[in-house]
C-alpha cells in the first residue's frame, strides 16, 4: 500500500480533509494515518456478474504531517510515495496559488540542501580519482539534480535520466514525488483560477462533518450546502492515479478484487502482489481485459468466446486486466 502525504502551510485544512479522509476510511495503526479504498466501479460490477461474496478495493494510506513544511514535517513527507498539497480557498484573504508556490519554494530547497550535502559526500569519497576516471555517476546525478534545483525546477520536471533518477532516489526527494494539488473550498464553491490543472476542489469542513454519518445522509446533508459530488472521492482516485500504479482485477464467487502494480510489471509480479506462492510456483495467466469481461457477460462466456488469453511469465500486465493465476508449489 502506498502512503500519501498531506502537506500545507498551518490552516490549509490538511487535518480537516484528513478527518473526511476518514469517513471512508479507518485509521491506519496511528491516530495521522487513514487508510482509505479507492473508488473503482468497475468492482461492483465484477462481483454481481460473478456473484461474489465480498468485494475488496484497492487501498491508499493517508498521512496528516502537521507542522507546515518544518524539518520535522518534511523529514515525515520525504518517507511517502505522494504528496497532497492543502490550499486555502476558503475564509477571509485566500491565496491559494500563493499558497501553493510558497510550498513549492519550500520543497525545492529542501531538496537542495538535501542534494549539495549528498554531493559534499560523494566528492568526499571519491576524492582519489584521476581526471581521466571521470565523476561517478551518482556525483553526475546529484551535479543535475542541484542544476534543476537551483533553477527552481521540480526534479520530478527535471530533465535526469533513468540512471540518474535512480541514484536520486536513495535520497526520496520530495519534489521527484508526483503530487495533487488540493483546494480546499468555501461550501458550493469552484476551483479558483491559477492553481494548476488537476487541481481537485473539496470543501473540507463540511465533509468532515460528514465523517462517521451513514452514507446516505452524508450525502443528503451534503446537497444541502451544494455539494454534489463529494470531493474526497476524487482527492483519493486523483492521488491513486498520480502514484502511477495499474490496477488489475481478481474476480469470482468468494471475491472480488483490485490490486495494485507498478508500470511495467511481470504476470508472475503481479501473482505475487496476490501472494508469493502464487509468483513462485507461476505456471500461466487467464487473462481478459475488464471491458471484453463484461462485454462476454461473464468469466465462463469470455472462455467460450475466445476472449479469454493464456499468457506467459512474460507478459506485462495491463491496467484493467482481469487475471487468474495458474500456479503450483
Ligand atoms: N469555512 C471553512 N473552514 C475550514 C475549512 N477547512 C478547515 N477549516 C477551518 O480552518 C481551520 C484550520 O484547519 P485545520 O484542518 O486544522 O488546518 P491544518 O492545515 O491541519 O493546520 P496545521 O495542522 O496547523 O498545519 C480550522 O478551524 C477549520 O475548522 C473549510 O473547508 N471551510
Ligand atoms: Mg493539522
Amino acid at each position: 500500500m502506498k502512503d500519501v502525504g498531506l502537506v500545507g502551510v498551518p490552516f490549509s485544512g490538511k487535518s480537516t480533509l484528513f478527518t473526511a479522509l476518514t469517513r471512508i476510511g479507518s485509521a491506519g495503526g496511528r491516530a495521522n494515518q487513514a487508510v482509505v479504498p479507492v473508488p473503482d466501479p468497475r468492482l461492483d460490477v465484477l462481483a454481481e456478474m460473478h456473484r461474489s461474496r465480498r468485494v475488496v478495493p484497492a487501498q491508499v494510506r493517508f498521512v496528516d504531517v502537521p507542522g507546515g513544511t518544518s524539518a520535522q514535517a518534511l523529514a515525515a513527507l520525504r518517507e511517502t510515495d505522494a504528496l497532497c498539497v492543502v490550499v486555502r480557498a476558503f475564509g477571509p484573504d485566500p491565496d491559494p496559488a500563493g499558497e501553493l508556490a510558497e510550498v513549492t519554494a519550500d520543497l525545492l530547497l529542501a531538496d537542495l540542501a538535501n542534494v549539495d550535502t549528498a554531493l559534499e559526500n560523494a566528492r568526499k569519497r571519491t576524492k582519489g580519482r584521476s581526471a581521466k576516471e571521470g565523476a561517478t555517476a551518482e556525483v553526475v546525478a546529484l551535479q543535475a539534480a542541484h542544476a534543476a534545483l537551483s533553477e527552481e525546477r521540480l526534479l520530478r520536471d527535471a530533465d535526469l535520466d533513468e540512471e540518474a533518477r535512480r541514484h536520486l532516489r536513495g535520497l526520496a526527494p520530495l519534489t521527484l514525488k508526483p503530487w495533487v494539488v488540493v483546494a480546499n473550498l468555501e461550501e458550493g464553491a469552484g476551483v479558483p483560477r491559477g492553481l494548476p490543472e488537476g487541481t481537485v476542489g473539496v470543501s473540507a469542513e463540511i465533509e468532515a462533518e460528514t465523517a462517521g454519518m451513514p452514507e446516505d445522509e452524508a450525502r443528503a446533508l451534503l446537497a444541502e450546502f451544494g455539494v454534489v459530488e463529494p470531493g474526497i472521492d476524487r482527492v483519493v482516485a486523483a492521488c491513486y492515479r498520480a502514484l502511477d500504479l495499474i490496477t488489475f482485477l481478481t474476480t469470482g464467487e468468494d471475491e472480488t478484487r483490485a490490486w495494485e502494480v507498478r508500470h511495467g510489471a511481470t504476470a508472475p509480479e503481479a501473482a505475487g502482489a496476490i501472494h508469493s506462492d502464487l509468483q513462485r510456483g507461476f505456471i500461466r495467466a487467464e487473462v481478459v481485459g475488464y471491458d471484453d469481461l463484461v462485454a462476454a457477460g461473464g468469466w465462463e462466456q469470455a472462455k467460450h468466446h475466445g476472449s479469454l488469453r493464456v499468457e506467459g511469465k512474460d507478459y506485462v500486465v495491463r491496467e484493467g486486466d482481469v487475471l487468474h493465476v495458474r500456479f503450483a508449489v
